[in-house]
Order: structure tokens, then sequence, then C-alpha cells
């Protein structure tokens, strides 16, 4: 074949491919008419289960979502400490019946509907148990991508994600100790506290008690020994521990509005990082006369369930931190929702993770921080060992960094038969009673 004959025959073969990829494209343009091809085989939800476990004796409930695909499953926390058992029915009685079938890509639509399903929403308990769903979906959706979920809305704004410690001691010198300890561990922000929340050893009348009023496991706690108490506490540490270190407190809505903004006048002087929940839910509207009256940055939000408590303070730029339990408010779509609204009002994140919240809920906390502009900072738990044998790809710290790892979807999983080993302790799991000397019921 000489060379003439060559670059005709290629001329003709090139001609032919592209009249192939133009009737394909029609085929394609015309089809997009119509539905386009999913790309991603169709995922049913074929059962919702919540599993109990406690490896840190805090009543855990996580939801494992199974799907239409062997193997791949999905978990999302939905723990509710104090009414524990109540989600589960929510999740095996109404979620599991309503979700099987369903798409499980579709997140939103699930959430939407299951939301509504119940008619009356923004519960503590139903929006647990929705935020198990929804979590598991999210879970999926990342092994589904073969990606952290972090990857799914973004990818990360910081190698790492900064978080505090809790500090706490029966006296300053103790507390002090406990301050020194997590320096050296690497933790640059520290919560203080002296004793419980409001300080109850400190207080010392407890007259209820003598009048026989409420029972004797009632505690005992009075607003005056802690209010006076905390800023010693502070002036105590900024002298022991120096002046770089940060510092938060929880007022844990112990005292009364009017007690509250006195006694973050008096913290100003010691910088703290952030003062969280100097009044309860109910009084949001007393934010105003604290924002007019100090400079203290607040943190708000652990005990929202609904927009109606979080949209004000935030657009109205009243708090500096918002602090909602990702489970409490219904998952993880939500605490996306409300992290892109407080980016525009300059508040920033700084989620719930205590003890109440099971691994899969922390490592939540910690692919949104890892993926948001406006991370502030997180509260952290170290995992023992119970509970790194119940749920392997448990979140690390390292020098005060929480760190998940890069498996696909949150990067937890479950082992059941480990978690089996850790049933609830005894007590169902409701807080005791506190009270002012008189039996006055404190909010806890
Ligand atoms: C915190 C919280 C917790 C809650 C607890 C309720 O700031 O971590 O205040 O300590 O009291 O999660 O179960
Ligand atoms: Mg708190």
């Amino acid at each position: 074949m000489n060379r003439r004959e060559l670059i005709k025959t290629f001329a003709l073969g090139t001609a032919a491919g592209s009249v192939g990829w133009l009737t394909n494209t029609d085929a394609n343009s015309a089809e997009s008419r119509g539905t386009p091809k999913r790309v991603l085989p169709p995922l049913k939800i074929t059962k919702v289960r919540a599993i109990r476990t406690a490896p840190q004796r805090t009543r855990l409930v996580v939801v494992k979502v199974e799907t239409s695909e062997s193997g791949l499953y999905g978990l999302g926390c939905a723990t509710f400490n104090q009414r524990p058992l109540a989600v589960v029915t929510a999740i095996e009685e109404y979620l599991d019946p309503f979700a099987r079938g369903r798409d499980a890509d579709f997140i939103e639509d699930l959430w939407q509907n299951a939301y509504t399903s119940s008619y009356w929403r923004n519960g503590p308990v139903l929006n647990n148990a929705l935020s198990g769903l929804d979590m598991a979906l999210w879970d999926i959706k990342g092994k589904r991508a073969g990606m952290p979920v972090y990857q799914l809305i973004g990818g990360k704004c910081r190698f790492a994600v900064d978080c505090y410690a809790h500090s706490t001691g029966r006296d300053v010198k103790e507390l002090e100790d406990s301050v020194h300890q997590n320096r050296e561990l690497g933790f640059r922000h520290i919560r203080i506290q002296l004793g419980g929340y409001g300080s109850p050893q400190l207080s010392t009348e407890a007259h209820f008690k003598d009048a026989g009023f409420g029972l004797p496991k009632d505690t005992l706690m009075d607003a005056q020994p802690y209010l006076k108490a905390t800023p010693k506490m502070f002036e105590h540490i900024r002298a022991a521990c120096g002046d770089d270190i940060e510092l938060l407190h929880d007022m844990h809505e112990r005292v009364e509005p009017r007690d509250a903004i006195r006694l973050l006048k008096e913290l100003e002087r010691y910088r703290p990082f952030f003062v969280e929940d100097p009044i309860a839910p109910e009084a949001n509207d007393y934010f105003r006369q604290i924002r007019a009256a100090t400079t203290v940055p607040i943190a708000m939000g652990e005990l929202f369930n609904s927009p109606h408590e979080w949209v004000g303070l935030i657009k109205d730029r009243l708090i500096d931190f918002i602090r909602v339990h990702l489970s409490q408010t219904g998952g993880f779509t939500v605490a996306r929702k409300i992290a892109t609204l407080a980016e525009w009002f300059n508040v920033r994140s700084a989620w719930h993770g205590p003890g109440d919240l099971s691994p899969v809920g922390h490592a939540a906390n910690i692919h949104l921080d890892l993926a948001i502009h406006n991370f502030g900072i997180q509260e952290s738990l170290r995992f023992n060992e119970a509970s790194q044998e119940v749920f392997p790809g448990c979140p690390t710290i390292t020098n005060g960094y929480f760190y998940v790892n890069e498996a696909p979807g949150w990067g937890v999983d479950i082992n059941e038969e480990a978690a089996s080993k850790y049933p609830y302790p005894e007590h169902p799991g409701y807080w005791e009673p506190v009270r002012r000397r008189d039996g006055t019921a404190v909010r806890p």
C-alpha cells in the first residue's frame, strides 16, 4: 500500500468514526430529552436497625441502614443518653417501615419526608431517630463514591480539627493540675470547671432536705457560691497556667439571666475563648441584653432541637459559636445547613461533642469541621479501648487535633458482637433533680 492509499484509508476511517459519535450524541441528547441513564445502579433501603451499646457507660444508639447491595450498609448516630429507648422505638417501629424500599441515594428527599412523617416534629426523640437514618445514608454515599464524607461536601479547609479538652477539679489546685496535664497532651484550648456544673460541691445549705422536700438524692446547687467562685477560678488558672492558653467555660444555664450577665462581665478580663450556655433556650430573648452587656464570646445550642431556636440567634449575630448536638437537630443534613447559615453571620461552629455521642457522631462532627470555612473549635472525647473494639476506626487525637481516617464514608465501623458485651447501665439515664436550698428546681 503506497502512501497516497494509506492517507486516503485513514481519512475515511476518521470520517466513519465521527459519524458514529454524532449519531450517538444525537441518541444521548435525544435521550437527555427523556430521563438520563442512571450511572449508579438503584440502591434500595432494606432495613433500618437500632444498635444499643455502652462501651463508655453512656447509652449509645447507633443506626445501621442495610441496602439492596449486599455488604453495603451505613451507620448513623441517634444517641440521646437520657431517653435512648424512646429513640429505639421511633427507629424500629416507625422509621424502619417508613424507609424500607426507598432510594438510599436521595438523602434530602428522605430526610424531608421522614421529618414530616410524624406531622409533629422538631423534638429530641424523633430528631435523634431521624439523625441515625440521615447520617447512615451519608456513610453509604461516601462508600459508594469511595470517598470520606468530607470530600463529598467540598474537601478539607484545614489539615485537622483543633479541639478542646475538659479540665475539672473540686478546687483550683486540682483544676490547675488537670489543665497542666491537658497542656502536656498538646491541647491549646481547655474548658475549665470547678466540680460539676454550677459547682454544687460549694453549696452547703440543703434546707429542702431538712424539710423532707424532694428526695435525699436530689442535688443542692445555690447560685451565689458558684457566681463568687468562678471569677476566682479564672484568676487562678490565668496566674498559674499563663496567658497563651485558650480558656472555655460552661455555665450550663444554671443561674438566672441577670446573674449570668454579671458573671460574664466579671470574666471579661480573663479573655475566655467562649462561655457556653449562659442561659437556657427558654430564655433565648435575653441574648440581646447579654450581647449589649459584654464582649465575652458566647457559645450556645447543645439543647437546640428546632430551627426556631438557632435561626434568630445566628441571623441577629447574638452568639459567636453555634454548638448544636448534630443528632438532636435531625442529623448531618441539618447541621450542614446550620453551618452554611452561620457563615454569613460570622458565627463559627463548636459542635457538641462530649460522651453522649457515639464515635460515629464524633466522626460526623469532624467531617463537617474539616470542610466548612467557619469552623471554630471542636469539643473532644478520648475513646477508651472498649469503644475502639466496638467501633473500629474511631477518630484519634494528636497534639490537640482531632483526625478521622481517610476510609470512605465516616470511616467508622461497628463490631456488633463486641457491642453486645457492653449493655446499658442500670439507671435509665434521666437526670436527677438539682435544687436550690429551698427546693426550687434548677434547670440542670
Ligand atoms: C457539654 C455538655 C454536656 C451535657 C451532656 C448532657 O458542654 O459537653 O454540657 O456535658 O451536659 O451532654 O447529657
Ligand atoms: Mg455544655
